[in-house]
């Protein structure tokens, strides 16, 4: 049983955070530390923990993620000039909330993501 982290609490809106998207099966936000003019999170409602918890039952759940990352692009105007999707995995990726997230990161020239 994994533990839930404050993105449960935001899917249910039991924090007041406001949502870009929502549906059956993923929700998106705000970053609330943005790292370029528009950075969203896209994350599945259900709890995978990281990226090493997916299944092939979350196919479905993880094709949405990008159509709704690209939904959210073309709704911020990036699309055209071009964006980033980023998905940490555990200590060494950088991941520090244990929920499964999509950035979705642009409206600026980004630098190598590798430096
Ligand atoms: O990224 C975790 C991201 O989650 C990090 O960019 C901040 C963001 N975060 C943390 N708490 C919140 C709330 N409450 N609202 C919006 N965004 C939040 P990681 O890939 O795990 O390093």
């Amino acid at each position: 049983m994994s533990e839930e982290t404050i993105f449960s609490k935001i899917i249910r809106q039991e924090i007041p955070t406001p949502l870009l998207y929502q549906d059956d099966l993923v929700t998106a936000f705000r970053d609330i530390s943005p790292k370029a003019p528009s950075h969203i999170l896209i994350i599945p409602n259900k709890l995978i923990p990281t990226v090493n918890d997916v299944t092939e039952d979350d196919e479905l759940t993880l094709g949405r993620m990008f159509t709704v990352a690209r939904k959210l692009a073309m709704e911020e105007g990036i699309s055209e000039d071009g964006y980033r999707l980023l998905v940490n995995c555990n200590n060494h990726g950088g991941q520090e909330v244990y929920h499964i997230h999509m950035h979705l990161v642009g409206g600026k020239r980004l630098g190598p993501m590798l430096a």
